[in-house]
C-alpha cells in the first residue's frame, strides 16, 4: 500500500519509522511518503493560509499549494486512483470498519489542515483526481489533522497484511467483533494479593471461550452501552 502525507509539519511523522509500521516500511509494505506543503507554495514566506473571506477568526489555509501538492502525489502514485482522507472534526466518524476499508486501498493520501481549515475548493478539486473522505476520529478538537492523520495511519497500515506477525492477532481485539476486549493475565497467578481468575487457569478452552464472552459483553454494557445499541 502507497500512504502520502501532505502536512506543514512533516517532523510530525518521524515516528512512523518505529516499531511495526517503521518495519513494514522498511520491509516495502507500506510505501509511506511525507510532503511538506509549504514546498508548494512559491511566494517569499512560502506562505500557506490568508484570512477568511466574510471574516471571522483565524486563517484559512490556501488553495493553490494543495492543488499543486495534490497534482504532484497523484501524478507520482500513477494510474490507481488514490482515496484523500482529510481528517477533519466536521468529518464522518474513523471507527475500526472505516480502518478495515481504507487497509483494502492501494493507494492513501492524507491532507493535514492546521489554522481554521482549509479553503473549501481544495476538496471539490481532490474529487477530480481521487475519492476524497473527510474523516473525525472523534468529538474533540485537535490543533491540526498530523495527529489524527497518525492515528488512522496506525491503525490502517496494521491491517495490511503481513505488518502484524500473527494475523490471529488481529482477530480477537476491541471493536473486531462489535465488543470491548476481555481482559488479558499472565504469570504469576498472584499478585500483591490480585488472584488470576480461577477459570482462567482450569486448562478447559469451552469455559475459558464462555467466560472471555461473558466479559466482553459486560464491560461493553458498562463502558460503551452504545455498542450495544448498534
Ligand atoms: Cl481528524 N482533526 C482535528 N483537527 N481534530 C479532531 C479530529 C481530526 N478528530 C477529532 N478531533
Amino acid at each position: 500500500m502507497r500512504i502520502d502525507v501532505v502536512t506543514i509539519f512533516p517532523a510530525f511523522f518521524d515516528v512512523l519509522e518505529v516499531s511495526l509500521l517503521g518495519k513494514a516500511r522498511a520491509t516495502g509494505l507500506l510505501d509511506v511518503h511525507v510532503h511538506d506543503l509549504r514546498d508548494f507554495a512559491h511566494d517569499r514566506h512560502r506562505s500557506v493560509d490568508d484570512t477568511p473571506y466574510g471574516g471571522g477568526a483565524g486563517m484559512v489555509m490556501k488553495p493553490e499549494p494543495w492543488g499543486e501538492a495534490l497534482d504532484a502525489v497523484a501524478a507520482a502514485a500513477g494510474a490507481a486512483r488514490p482515496t484523500f482522507v482529510f481528517p477533519s472534526p466536521a468529518g464522518e466518524r474513523f471507527v475500526q470498519r472505516t480502518a478495515r476499508e481504507f487497509a483494502d486501498l492501494p493507494h492513501l493520501v492524507f491532507g493535514c489542515g492546521r489554522y481554521e481549515g482549509i479553503d473549501e475548493r481544495v476538496f471539490s478539486y481532490a474529487a477530480t483526481l481521487g475519492d476524497v473522505r473527510l474523516v473525525s476520529l472523534g468529538d474533540y478538537v485537535l490543533n491540526g489533522g498530523e495527529v489524527a492523520a497518525m492515528a488512522m495511519i496506525e491503525a490502517v497500515g496494521r491491517l495490511v497484511p503481513g505488518v502484524v506477525g500473527n494475523p490471529e492477532s488481529l482477530v480477537e481485539e476491541s471493536h473486531e467483533d462489535g465488543l470491548l476486549e476481555y481482559p488479558s493475565y499472565t504469570k504469576p497467578a498472584t499478585w500483591r494479593g490480585y488472584d488470576v481468575p480461577e477459570v482462567l487457569l482450569s486448562g478447559h478452552h469451552g469455559r475459558v471461550a464462555e467466560w472471555r464472552h461473558e466479559q466482553q459483553v459486560a464491560r461493553t454494557r458498562e463502558r460503551r452501552p452504545d455498542l450495544l445499541a448498534e
